[in-house]
């Protein structure tokens, strides 16, 4: 071959692979991989409209949002789209301050809210208007996506604005970059190597966050490390912020209660002691002078041996008020967590939170917001909602969900959460009657409040492609579209998630759509079916552990959640147990009330079943519980089925991922079904059901299993 012929040949397969979908893809860019339009009809409509940029703001987000577009627009039509100094610019960015309204629908630009956009077309030009820097770059992102998606953006007229005024990460990571239950590797922050080293990193990660409408980030862990606020960390965390700002995001951080006698050398940290209350101002003056824009505190209080109000005779409001002071003149927030978790055990772990918050109502400051976690208990795979939402109509109550899965996989599994969230948000807590959903709690329309939040535990590590299983990008991304709109169905955001991670096929994307759907429901049947919880191995909670029962505290056990014994299966919170119904407005109480009725999926969480009660499915309670357990391992092999019936449309390096994953998904459920059904079975003593396999083991070979370097292992609970 003449040397030339060869170049050719060389440069061509070079495109092949670096363009085409199969080429090697590492999970990197995320759902921000522009690729070239792949259409060429498409392609030279898009050409034909996009020819030239103009910006009216300057600002630095300003800056981000044109350098986004330019470089955005760059990739995926494959050629420079030039910024201009003319209004006849075919992309117009601009601000609801500085428009005019010669340039777009007065009526649109007046809907806008706070980070919302309007991307419009006026003849040949496309104006995306933000209310603030921010909405114009949220607009850009979303022009983007449609171009990704290989929409028309010939007769635009998108009006959005976010539901939810603070969308926030929160990182569970210590200083020395583990992370309390990360399972992507180690912590992204380097905080050896700040201020000075700015990993390019925390850039993409800033961007793929506002790409998806996040505007906040608390970078350390609730379990909090009062070194932070020493003069050297504050720089460094000033560091990071400095990358966050032209992206959106302000910085916040969590407050070790203790850390006035810590860090200040006081001898109490009484929030109502003078000095405690001065240190507190003087520190925050400090951070927001290396800061101007700090966001304000996380705080997790007299919760698993955190130090809090609580120890000097005060109460969460006293405490969680003396934060807000102090941060109130720079217009900062405080999050206060209801994750509370005294030392006294209680009779149900479920009520404890809403005993010790309700009676605290209307006595926090404006700027304080309650973080309640979606369920009563603790994240796991299914719980009912968290009683707290809609029972503190005078406090504005942000969500927490926890988008790093300790409880259902970890890093392994393939769990499309967002139907999880979906779930939690579309419940209806009927405190003002029909349609009160959870939703409405903490968009804050439901009791008219203008401050609104919610938190995603974040599942973002130093795995090259972020999460450690690519399909847990899919939660990242499904956090952030909720946060915006918590009315989104989760099916949509799945097909959104598919089509610009793996590309446009629809057999891939209907693939992907339907694994990432039924992956939670068959995730509960395999480990928590029928209400079960929190029946996890001690520490890690990656494995089944229902048999475990010598803890510190009887909370700490798995015994304490199932109390299965001869008779039956189940936690009693109706009236004759524990009554945590009754923490429930009327037509909850009515769902959860009756055992005849109840929806299966939340019996054993209300009530104590026998184990030869006749279900609605005309099985008896121990029939169903094994036909579910295997339902969930039968469902992670059609999980299976469906991912390798694409695998020629898929790059071969995710496709493997995905496939050795799905592999590791199988090998656990398997485990799940035949250790709980191995334990189960030594108090129903009942036989597996005819055509279902009984457990491979004895029920002392799943007891002796143990995992001591388990990712996120913690010597307590
Ligand atoms: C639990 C985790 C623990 C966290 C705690 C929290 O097991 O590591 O510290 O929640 O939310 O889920 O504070």
């Amino acid at each position: 071959m003449k040397t030339n012929k060869l170049k050719w040949v060389i440069l061509a397969l070079y495109l092949l692979y670096t363009f085409s979908p199969l080429s090697a893809n590492d999970g990197y860019r995320l759902w921000l991989d522009y690729q070239l339009i792949d259409d060429s009809v498409k392609l030279e409509n898009y050409r034909s409209i996009i020819s030239s940029i103009y910006s009216s703001e300057d600002s630095e987000i300003a800056q981000t949002t044109a350098q986004e577009l330019a470089s955005g627009l760059e990739a995926l039509l494959g050629e420079q789209i030039p910024m201009s100094s003319s209004m006849d610019a075919s992309i117009i960015l601009a601000t609801a301050k500085t428009i005019t309204s010669a340039i777009s629908p007065k009526d649109k630009i007046t809907q806008l809210k706070e980070n919302g956009y309007y991307i419009h077309s006026d003849g040949d030009q496309i104006h995306i208007i933000g209310y603030d820097d921010s909405g114009m770059l949220y607009g850009v992102f979303r022009l983007l996506s449609l171009l990704q998606k290989q929409e028309s953006i010939t007769e635009l007229d998108i009006l959005s604005n976010p539901k939810i005024q603070h969308r926030v990460l929160n990182h569970w990571d210590n200083i020395d970059r583990t992370v309390e239950r990360g399972y992507a590797g180690f912590s992204i922050w380097n905080w050896h190597e700040l201020p000075e080293y700015k990993d390019p990193r925390y850039t993409d990660y800033a961007r793929a966050n506002a790409s998806i409408g996040i505007n906040g980030t608390v970078v350390t862990n609730v379990n909090a490390n009062s070194i932070v606020f020493r003069e050297d960390y504050i720089e460094k965390a000033a560091a990071l912020a400095d990358v966050f700002r032209p992206y959106g995001i302000k910085l916040y951080l969590t407050a070790r209660f203790s850390s006035p006698v810590e860090l200040g050398g006081l001898d109490t940290a009484d929030p109502l002691d003078p000095s405690v209350q001065q240190w507190w101002k003087d520190k925050t003056a400090q951070i927001y002078e290396a800061i101007p824009d700090f966001g304000g505190f996380l705080v997790k209080a007299n919760s698993e041996g955190q130090p809090g109000p609580q120890q000097y005779g005060r109460n969460h409001a006293d405490g969680a008020n003396m934060l807000a002071d102090a941060v109130a003149p720079y217009g900062g927030i405080v999050m206060w967590r209801a994750f509370v978790y005294s030392e006294h055990e209680p009779d149900d772990r479920a009520k404890q939170a809403y005993n010790e918050f309700v009676p605290l109502d209307g006595q926090f400051r404006d700027n304080v917001l309650i973080q309640v976690k979606n369920g009563p208990i603790d994240f796991q795979p299914r719980e009912p909602i968290h009683p707290l939402f809609g029972s503190m109509p005078e406090t504005p109550l942000m969500m927490e969900f926890q988008i790093t899965k300790e409880y259902l996989g970890q890093g392994t599994h393939v769990v499309g959460l967002a139907n999880l969230f979906e779930e939690v948000l579309d419940t209806d807590t009927y405190v003002e009657g029909k349609g009160s959903t959870v939703a409405k709690v903490i968009d804050g329309s439901l009791h008219d409040h203008k401050l609104t939040g919610i938190a995603g535990v974040a599942n973002v590590g130093t795995a090259r492609n972020w999460t450690g299983n690519v399909f847990a990008q899919a939660d990242w991304y499904s956090f952030g579209r909720l946060a915006w709109d918590p009315y989104l169905s989760a099916d949509d955001i799945f097909e959104d998630w598919t089509q610009l991670t793996f590309g446009l096929d629809p057999t891939v994307v209907s693939a992907c759509t339907e694994l990432l759907d039924v992956s939670h429901e068959h995730c509960v049947s395999y480990m928590n079916p029928l209400g079960l919880h929190h029946i996890f191995a001690p520490g890690h909670h990656y494995g089944p552990g229902p048999w475990i029962e010598d803890m510190p505290r009887a909370d700490w056990t798995c015994v304490y959640y199932h109390k299965a014994d001869k008779e039956g299966v189940g936690f009693d919170r109706t009236k004759s147990g524990s009554n945590a119904i009754a923490q429930y407005a009327d037509g909850l109480c009515k769902q959860y009330k009756n055992p005849n009725k109840i929806d299966l999926k939340f019996l054993l969480w209300f009530h104590h079943v026998a184990w030869d009660k006749k279900l609605s499915t005309g099985r008896t309670l121990w029939e169903e519980l094994c036909y579910e357990y295997n339902a969930g391992v039968a469902g992670v092999r059609d999980m299976q089925k469906t991912w390798m019936s694409i695998k020629d449309k898929i790059d071969s390096e995710r496709y493997e991922h995905v496939r050795s994953h799905l592999i590791i998904q199988e090998k656990d459920a398997i485990w799940w079904r035949d250790a709980c059904l191995a334990y189960f079975q030594t108090f129903s003593e009942m036989p597996i059901p005819a055509g279902l396999p009984e457990p491979a083991h004895d029920l002392e070979y799943y007891k002796s299993l143990n995992y001591p370097y388990s990712p996120g292992i913690r010597p307590r609970w």
